[in-house]
């Protein structure tokens, strides 16, 4: 079965395809993305295409070449950059996920698709956000990641889509940056740490979000769309969390590797608002009983393990 994986050069989707490949064979995952990098070992060796997804037909063309059953669809806008252009968040959230799922339709693909805690609004409860709750978010990328939801919702009820998702918290990881989120700060501040013993935070110090460690990130995205669907009472999409923690027990963490290290405040509204509107900490029991989540790293661990990998690459 071949897979194809849209916005594959992001943060989620460079990893990913890694470990797809290496899962199911190199020709059996076409990556895409928006932008090319020639010095991206997923370009040079391909299959790679030059892909915006709003072009449905391009999207088409590539799914029947390579006999795709299996999309992966990461290409979106972040909260920050989504809140800086809307209508282009939108457009990109929107009718590139609808292009998606009618390409699905019409090859027979499954199709997973990333949600995120920017699903849920400040009327949602704040600690151990339930499965089903109010869904209210006050951001462009949260009415993104609502609609999507619903919309992939509606294509498996109508159509008979194989449609699944996972709200993700912050993902932090050392390979590739995240790019124009709320939750970067938490993989800036590591590379920071190293670089400098000294980070200033966008966001407030006592700001709570969820997080996941990359590593079971990627676990979560594979083992949902491996689920027996005989399993799944939901489908889009299942809250996952690793970890609640703020920017100051963050940096608490990091001391205890780099007893120098300074953490300072420079709070930027716009961010700190996208923030305050977010859940603290999500509640994933139905992750865990449907296919088995069950994240390995706490905060911890991860700490440990990022300024290991980064201080050994010398960033
Ligand atoms: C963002 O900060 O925009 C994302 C997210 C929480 O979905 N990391």
């Amino acid at each position: 079965m071949n897979t194809l994986v849209t916005g594959a050069l992001g943060q989620v989707g460079s990893e990913l395809s890694v470990t797809l490949k290496n899962l199911y064979g190199e020709n059996a995952v076409v990556s895409t993305d928006i932008r090319t990098d020639p010095e991206s070992p997923l370009v040079q060796e391909g299959p790679f295409y030059q892909l915006d997804c709003r072009n449905g037909q391009e999207l088409f063309d590539i799914v029947k070449r390579h006999k795709i059953r299996r999309i992966y669809h990461l290409a979106a806008l972040l909260s920050a950059t989504a809140e800086a252009r809307p209508q282009e968040a939108w457009d990109i959230n929107m009718n590139g996920l609808q292009n998606v799922l009618e390409v699905a339709r019409e090859n027979d693909c499954s199709v997973f698709t990333p949600s995120s805690i920017a699903a849920f609004g400040p009327t949602a409860p704040k600690d151990y956000t339930p499965q089903n709750t109010i869904q209210q978010p006050t951001s462009m990328y949260g009415v993104t990641k609502v609609a999507g939801e619903l919309l992939c919702n509606y294509y498996h009820t109508k159509y008979g889509v194989d449609t699944r998702g996972v709200r993700y918290p912050g993902i932090i990881s050392n390979v590739t940056m995240p790019g124009g989120g709320t939750t970067d700060y938490a993989v800036e501040i590591y590379y920071e740490a190293v670089r400098k013993k000294r980070y200033t935070c966008f966001l407030k110090g006592d700001t709570h979000l969820d997080m996941v460690y990359m590593p079971d990130a990627i676990k979560a995205a594979i083992d949902l769309m491996e689920a027996d669907p005989a399993r799944l009472r939901h489908r889009n999409a299942f809250n996952v969390t690793a970890m609640s923690f703020s920017p100051e027990e963050q940096a608490a963490y990091i001391r205890a590797h780099i007893p120098e290290f300074e953490i300072q405040y420079s709070v930027d509204p716009v961010r700190q608002a996208l923030a305050n509107s977010w859940p603290n900490a999500l509640e994933d029991y139905a992750a865990r009983v449907e296919w088995g989540w069950n994240p390995e790293y706490d905060l911890g661990s991860m700490t440990a393990d990022m300024l290991k990998v980064l201080s050994q690459r010398g960033v």
